[in-house]
């Protein structure tokens, strides 16, 4: 086998988002990796060659576009650096027998953790008083608002999956009361279940939202959950900006319909509704969910694994 033969070897591998340097230094030892992270990019290589792609690694975010599994006529897995497959077509993949994997565990706790910190963020205004700190007012009076009690609240989780489970499980100790709206009521579980998310919001303080995003979830969280949720309520989503209807969200804080929001997630990443940074109601942070350095490491080697096994 010649040199020339021997490079030409190397299987091309689609990068729809980025991975940690040292995971993408390890698949570069072995592909070709081509990096198309917005939509221009991705028209360009679509257009060059797409038979010579059997994998694609892209996160919970981005998914792959239909056009793109379209145009990829030998793909045969898809790693998701993440664990929400709403921005994959499923009948679509599953059609044409596609592979999909995903960090599916690896990121749960990371997750759960972050929405206690949200949620600990907002009752106790960790970030307007810090912002009032720094803006050097405390020389000028005592911070001027009292924060929230977590302790006795009634916390409504919508979506009991893995991370509305450990987030549940880290939220007892707080001596809360848990309740939760699922697609199917969990089994063995022990907090109050409510078929709908409207009949939650109304026995809740507080909404956490963890449902998978996608259609049947899109703006399960509507005026009318909102409404029922009222004037004190607070919500906290770590989940998928879609499953709540954002311009009613946004609306509500403002007029003081809604009591506060924490935020990971939006509806068109990385675009925040502007009208939400002047409100001291809200805590915001850029879909940071999963983003602690070991979990990263750990979702990086899952997907690195997943390649190589699937392409060996
Ligand atoms: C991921 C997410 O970290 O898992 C998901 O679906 O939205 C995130 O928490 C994201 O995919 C970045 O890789």
């Amino acid at each position: 086998m010649s040199i020339s033969q021997g490079a030409s070897q190397r299987q091309a591998l689609l990068m729809l988002a980025p991975l940690l340097d040292e995971h993408e230094k390890k698949l570069a030892k072995q592909f070709d990796l081509v990096r198309a992270f917005d939509s221009k990019a991705q028209e360009a290589v679509l257009a060059d060659r797409p038979e010579r792609f059997r994998a694609v690694v892209t996160n919970g975010v981005m998914g792959v576009p239909t056009t793109a599994v379209g145009a990829l006529v030998n793909l045969s897995l898809i790693a998701v650096n993440g664990v929400g497959v709403d921005g994959i077509d499923l009948d679509q993949v599953k059609a044409r027998g596609i592979r999909v994997e995903t960090t599916i565990d690896i990121l749960t706790d990371a997750v759960a953790d972050h929405a206690v910190a949200l949620l600990l963020s907002l009752l106790r205004q960790v970030c307007v008083a810090d912002r009032f700190v720094r803006a050097g007012m405390w020389r000028g009076g005592a911070f001027p608002s009292l924060g929230t009690t977590l302790r006795g609240q009634r916390v409504g989780i919508i979506g009991l999956g893995r991370i509305g489970q450990a987030i549940a499980s880290r939220l007892l100790p707080f001596g809360v009361k848990l309740a939760y709206h699922n697609r199917n009521e969990v089994h063995g579980c022990n907090y109050a279940y409510h078929p709908n998310a409207c009949s939650l919001a109304a026995h809740s303080d507080i909404l956490i939202v963890a449902a998978a995003g996608g259609n049947a979830t899109s703006c399960l969280v509507n005026a009318t959950v909102l409404e029922a949720l009222g004037a004190k309520g607070f919500i906290v989503n770590v989940a998928r900006g879609s499953v709540i209807d954002e311009a009613e969200l946004v609306a509500r804080l403002q007029d003081g319909r809604l009591g506060g929001a924490a935020l990971d997630v939006y509806i068109d990443e990385p675009q925040v509704p502007p009208s939400l940074f002047g409100l001291d109601n809200v805590v915001l942070q850029p879909h940071i969910g999963s983003a602690t350095l070991q979990t990263r490491k750990a979702m990086g080697d899952y997907v690195v694994n997943a390649v190589c096994r699937h392409t060996r």
